[in-house]
C-alpha cells in the first residue's frame, strides 16, 4: 500500500470502538442513538448484534466503524480484555446523576491501562444524561479535571434529546484516522514494523470485504 500522506482519498478505514461503564448510564441508548436514531425509555436488555455498525465520510475519507456495546456482562464484572482487545478506540461511559458510576469510569481506565499498557487505544470518557442537570452528582469540573489528568477528551451527551453524539463520534473518528495514518506511515519507514498492527487497524483500498469487522473480533456472547 501507497505511503501514508498521499492519495488519502480512497481508502476505507475499518475502525473497531467499544462502549464501556456501569449499567444503566446509556450504553446502549447511545450507540443505538448514533446508529439508528431511536430512544428507547426503558432499559434495553437485548441488543441484536454484539457491534452496531456506522458508514462515515470525513473529508474524502471512508470509515466503516464497529461499535460493539455490552450484553449486559458488566452488572457481573464479567468483562473481560476479549472485548475491548484490538480496539481502536474506548468510550468510557458515566451517568452525570450517579456518582458511583464516576467511580467506575477511573476503574476502567486503570483497568485499559493494566491490560493494554503502551497499548491503550484512544480513550474518550463521555457524562450522560445531560438532560437531567437539575439531578446532577458529578461535577463538571472534577469530571473535565480527570479526563486531562489521563489524557481523555471529555464530553457530555444526551441520548434522549440527541446532543453531542455526532460530535463526539466525529472527534473521535479523526484522531483514530490520524493515529492510523501515523501508524501507516512508522510501518513505510520501517520503524516499527511489528508493534503497530496491535490496535487492529485495517485500512483497505475501496470497499472492504464484508467479513472485515466480523473478523476483527469475538462475536461469541458466553
Ligand atoms: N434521561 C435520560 N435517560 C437516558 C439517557 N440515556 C439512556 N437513558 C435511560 O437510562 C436507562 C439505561 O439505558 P441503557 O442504554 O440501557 O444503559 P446501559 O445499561 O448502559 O446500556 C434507560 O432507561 C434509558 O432510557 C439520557 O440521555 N437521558
Ligand atoms: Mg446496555
Amino acid at each position: 500500500m501507497a505511503a501514508g500522506g498521499a492519495g488519502v482519498g480512497n481508502k476505507t478505514y475499518s475502525f473497531k470502538v467499544v462502549l464501556l461503564g456501569e449499567g444503566c448510564v446509556g450504553k446502549t441508548s447511545l450507540v443505538l442513538r448514533y446508529c439508528e436514531n431511536k430512544f428507547n425509555d426503558k432499559h434495553i436488555t437485548t441488543l441484536q448484534a454484539s457491534f452496531l455498525t456506522k458508514k462515515l465520510n470525513i473529508g474524502g475519507k471512508r470509515v466503516n466503524l464497529a461499535i460493539w456495546d455490552t450484553a449486559g456482562q458488566e452488572r457481573f464484572h464479567a468483562l473481560g480484555p476479549i472485548y475491548y482487545r484490538d480496539s481502536n478506540g474506548a468510550i468510557l461511559v458515566y451517568d452525570i446523576t450517579d456518582e458511583d458510576s464516576f467511580q467506575k469510569v477511573k476503574n476502567w481506565v486503570k483497568e485499559l491501562r493494566k491490560m493494554l499498557g503502551n497499548e491503550i487505544c484512544l480513550c474518550i470518557i463521555i457524562g450522560n444524561k445531560i438532560d437531567l442537570e437539575k439531578e446532577r452528582h458529578v461535577s463538571v469540573q472534577d469530571a473535565e479535571g480527570y479526563a486531562e489528568s489521563v489524557g481523555a477528551k471529555h464530553y457530555h451527551t444526551s441520548a434522549k434529546l440527541n446532543k453531542g453524539i455526532e460530535e463526539l463520534f466525529l472527534d473521535l473518528c479523526k484522531r483514530m484516522i490520524e493515529t492510523a495514518q501515523a501508524d501507516e506511515r512508522a510501518k513505510g519507514n520501517g520503524s516499527s514494523q511489528s508493534g503497530t498492527g496491535r490496535r487492529g487497524v485495517q485500512i483497505v483500498d475501496d470497499e472492504p470485504p464484508n467479513a472485515a469487522a466480523a473478523g476483527g473480533g469475538c462475536c461469541s456472547s458466553g
